[in-house]
């Protein structure tokens, strides 16, 4: 008598989802054999079967969510969340373009785990990718469950990412039980594990490293829009590419009617407004109000460069709170790496579900600043930890090539290359070609121009032009 797994086996045989033949896989990748558990949807009560298999393969018992793969681990991990009563999430294949433009669906909080459901591993990209989207919302993703490993590397290629994968079956085993039951012959059973053997999937660690797709420098900022959950840089993603504008004025005006004033002109040039707003002589509450009028009239962000530095608790206090409660108003905020990832986590604390983010000042413009090497790539890594709040950099040079985070770059003026105290400028042009900014952030190039209008529409169409240049070389 066939077993649980021996029956599901040659039951899915029968229906189609083991093909022999010649087929190319989603990698290119040429195989004798071709599983397809779409069909699966077809037939429920099998699809029962594979859901309680995958089900008892799963690596622990205690998970708070399951999150299907899409698309076939969508129906499997249905099937299990409503017989085990355990929630589930759906991590779309592109973000939708209208509405909430959520990449995730379903409810889940800070800190729980996660087990992800996917039907076969070849290189384990797709679960790996699943895995990134889900961490970046601060869940515990350590574990998926499939249904066939192809035994071409996918589940040691997680391991080296920090997955654990478990199978209900392999290839060989699936090749043992179809020859024991004579449904193909010791031939095929040969061709398609001698394949498996020679063709292991390329290295993901490497892949993710060196993928050219997957370089910030030469992502549109529409694609790079899914590639992050963080709703702060998806909202300015979408901004620049609506707007063709990777422009962020600096407004360092001293009055609140300057500043207004300053806003209208340049607004329909820009994907966003940087403030200083503790150099207001007479800043008032109102006047943060207009500004947000006038940010949601010509759609752009507005970014506090408050350039926080200090221990979590007292950031915290400094954000929210005091005579310009920030929080309230800016979209966007500098950090300072320098107190540790507590400056991020204590603002994170004050953002209660609003769409705040920061950006960590990792290089400096001025002369003799002393952001060293050292110190660039603990900014990185506080970033990466912290991609739920962190949105990108303020850099002047290509120190990530994580197309997730945004780096920008003041010290950007044309026909000027320094003031005299110590600032040092590159043109728009420069600083996205060779320095690899995403946004330039310009400042008296336009405040102090004749013609503000003129200069940002003139900065703008020069900074996005640099932009399509690169992303097409
Ligand atoms: O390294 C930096 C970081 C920042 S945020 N260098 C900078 O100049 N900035 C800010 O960019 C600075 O505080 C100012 O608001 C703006 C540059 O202004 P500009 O007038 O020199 O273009």
């Amino acid at each position: 008598m066939a077993s649980k797994l021996e029956q599901c086996v040659l039951d899915l045989f029968k229906i189609g989802v083991v093909k022999f033949g010649d087929f190319t896989l989603k990698s290119g990748m040429k195989s004798p054999i071709y599983f397809d558990l779409r069909m699966i949807i077809s037939f429920p009560k099998l699809m029962e079967t594979v859901g309680e298999l995958m089900w008892e393969a799963r690596p622990r018992n205690d998970y708070d969510l399951i999150c299907g793969v899409a698309y076939t681990g969508l129906p499997i991990a249905t099937v299990i969340s409503t017989k085990q009563d355990l929630p589930m999430l759906i991590r779309r294949k592109e973000a939708k373009g209208y509405g909430t433009k959520k990449l995730v669906e379903g409810n889940y909080a800070e800190g729980q785990s996660c087990l992800m459901i996917e039907d076969v591993i070849v290189s384990g990209s797709s679960v790996f990718d699943t895995a990134e989207t889900l961490k970046d919302l601060e869940l515990d993703v350590k574990d998926a469950v499939v249904f066939l490993d192809r035994e071409q590397g996918g589940a040691a290629n997680l391991k080296s990412m920090g997955i654990n994968v478990k199978s209900v079956i392999n290839m060989t085993e699936m090749m043992a039980i179809l020859l024991k039951f004579n449904s193909i012959t010791q031939k095929v059973s040969d061709s398609v594990i001698d394949f498996v053997k020679k063709n292991i999937a390329s290295s993901l660690k490497k892949k993710v490293e060196s993928d050219g797709i997957m370089d910030r420098l030469k992502c549109t900022f529409e694609s790079r829009e899914s590639t992050t959950v963080q709703p702060v840089s998806r909202k300015l993603f979408n901004i620049m590419s609506a707007k063709q504008s990777n422009l962020c004025v600096a407004a360092d005006v001293t009055k609140s009617a300057e500043l207004l004033s300053l806003a209208e002109k340049v607004g329909p040039y820009i994907c966003l407004l940087k403030t200083h707003i503790d150099i207001l002589s007479d800043f008032s509450t109102e006047v943060v109000e207009e500004l947000k009028n006038i940010a949601v009239k010509h759609n752009f962000l507005i970014f506090e460069d408050r350039k926080f530095g200090d221990i979590g608790n007292t950031v915290a206090t400094q954000y929210s709170g005091g005579p310009f409660n920030i929080v309230d108003w800016a979209d966007l905020v500098t950090v300072h790496g320098l107190p540790g990832d507590g400056v991020i986590k204590g603002l994170g604390s004050c953002a209660s579900g609003q769409p705040r983010g920061c950006i960590i000042v990792s290089q400096m413009s001025s002369s003799g600043t002393l952001t060293s090497d050292e110190y660039i790539k603990g900014c990185c890594k506080m970033a990466e930890e912290n991609a739920h709040f962190v949105i990108g950099f303020v850099a002047q040079s290509n120190i990530s090539k994580d197309p997730r985070f945004i780096v920008f770059t003041p010290g950007v003026q044309s026909g000027c290359t320094s003031d005299v105290l110590g600032q040092q400028y590159v043109t728009p042009r420069a600083a996205v070609l060779e320095r690899g900014a995403d946004v330039v952030i310009v400042g008296r190039g336009i405040t102090k121009s004749d013609d503000p209008c003129s200069a940002a529409k003139h900065y703008k169409e020069e900074a996005f032009k640099a932009y399509q240049e690169r992303i097409t070389s």
